[in-house]
C-alpha cells in the first residue's frame, strides 16, 4: 500500500541518544544510534521503498522522562522540540512532529505543550510513561491530580497525546530479577504502558475531559486482550470494582484511545483489536528505528484485512486523527 503515515516513529538529539543505548548488543546499537539522528537520508529512502509517505515524529525514550530536574527536562524538552520543528519544516510533506514534555512540573510541561502546537506546529505529544521528578525514585503517573489542568489544554488544544513506554524502575521490577530478557520491548514496556493506561480510565479524567484522545502502540500493549476480563472479572461479586469513574473501562477504551501496530506485525493480535476496538481506531506503525519498516510494511500491506480496512488503518485514521491535509 502505498501512502502510509506512521506516527510511533523516533529520532534523537545528543542529550537523550544514550537513552536508547543498553537494549540492543554493541554492533546492533551501532546502527541503530545512525538511524536515530538521521531523518533526510536512509529513512527517507526506506519510507519510499516501502509506501510511507509520512512519519509523525517523537523523541526517543525515556530522555526528558527520566531528567530528574524540572529546569533541565524543560530545557532539553525545548531543545529537542526546536530541532525537531526545524526539522519538519524542511520536509513537511514527509514529517511532522509530536512535542516531548517536561511532565516534571505540570505548568512547564502545559506551557511547552502550547508553544509547540501553537507556535511551532506540532500535532500532538508523546510522553514516556511516568516521569521521575527531583530525584531517581520519585515518580509521578499522569492520572494524578496535578496534571489535570495539563489534560484540559490536551482538550482544549485538541490534539493527540501518545502514551509511550519506559522501563519501570528496579524497585518495582523485582519480578523481572533473573529474568533480564523480560525488561524493554518484550514484556516490562507493555506492562508497565498497560497500566498505565488503565489508571488513565479508572480517574474520571475522561468523564472531565471526554475529548481527550490518547494514543498507545504495540496493537494496544495487551489491552484489547484483556479488556473484557478488566470489566468482568468476578462479575457475580456486587460491587467488584471501586474507581472513580463512572462507566466501565472497556467504554473509555472504546472512546477515548487509539491504537497503533508499532513493534506487533501480528495477524491475530490486529484482527483481536480490531474485533475489541474497531479499525476506525486503529493506525498502522513501525517504531523505527526500533524495528523495521519492511517487516511492518510487507506485513501490513499483505495482512488478511479489506483494502477499506487497510487503507483506514494504513492512512486515513491518521490523517483524520491528526487532521493532515487531505483528511
Ligand atoms: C521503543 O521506542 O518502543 C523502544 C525503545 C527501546 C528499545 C526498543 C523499543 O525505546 O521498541
Ligand atoms: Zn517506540
Amino acid at each position: 500500500m502505498k501512502g502510509k503515515i506512521g506516527l510511533e516513529e523516533h529520532f534523537a538529539i545528543e542529550d537523550t541518544i544514550n537513552d536508547s543505548a543498553g537494549f540492543f548488543p554493541d554492533e546492533i546499537w551501532e546502527e541503530l544510534r545512525g538511524r536515530l539522528f538521521d531523518l533526510h537520508d536512509k529513512r527517507l529512502r526506506l519510507m519510499d521503498q516501502h509506501g510511507v509517505e509520512m512519519m509523525i515524529l517523537s523523541l526517543n525514550a525515556p530522555a526528558v522522562q527520566a531528567i530528574h530536574d524540572p529546569k533541565r527536562a524543560n530545557e532539553v524538552a525545548r531543545k529537542a522540540n526546536d530541532y525537531l520543528a526545524e526539522q519538519v519544516r524542511k520536509r513537511p510533506d514527509r514529517f511532522q512532529a509530536l512535542a516531548a514534555l517536561p511532565m516534571q512540573d505540570a505548568d512547564m510541561a502545559t506551557r511547552e505543550l502550547e508553544r509547540c502546537v501553537k507556535d511551532l506546529g506540532m500535532i500532538g505529544a508523546l510522553v514516556n510513561g511516568f516521569s521521575q521528578i527531583g530525584d531517581a525514585n520519585t515518580i509521578a503517573y499522569l492520572d494524578e491530580k496535578q496534571y489535570w489542568p495539563f489534560w484540559a489544554m490536551v482538550e482544549k488544544l485538541d490534539v493527540p497525546f501518545y502514551l509511550h513506554p519506559r522501563n519501570p524502575l528496579p524497585q518495582h521490577a523485582k519480578i523481572y530479577e533473573g529474568h533480564g530478557w523480560l525488561m524493554g520491548p518484550s514484556w516490562a514496556f507493555g506492562q508497565e504502558t498497560a497500566v498505565h493506561a488503565l489508571r488513565l480510565m479508572g480517574s474520571g479524567l475522561f468523564d472531565k475531559h471526554p475529548n481527550i484522545n490518547i494514543v498507545i502502540g504495540h496493537m494496544g500493549e495487551g489491552l484489547p486482550f484483556s479488556m473484557w476480563r478488566v470489566d468482568n472479572c468476578n462479575a457475580w461479586v456486587p460491587d467488584r470494582h471501586k474507581y472513580p469513574a463512572k462507566k466501565r473501562i472497556a467504554d473509555y477504551f472504546q472512546s477515548n484511545f487509539y491504537i497503533t501496530t508499532s513493534g506487533n506485525f501480528h495477524t491475530p493480535a490486529l484482527l483481536n483489536t480490531m474485533m475489541v476496538v474497531g479499525a476506525d481506531r486503529i493506525l498502522f506503525s513501525t517504531d523505527w528505528p526500533f524495528e523495521n519498516i519492511d517487516h511492518a510494511a510487507l506485513w501490513f500491506d499483505a495482512a488478511t484485512i479489506s483494502e477499506e480496512d487497510r487503507l483506514k488503518i494504513g492512512r486515513t485514521n491518521a490523517q483524520k486523527l491528526f487532521k493532515l491535509k487531505g483528511a
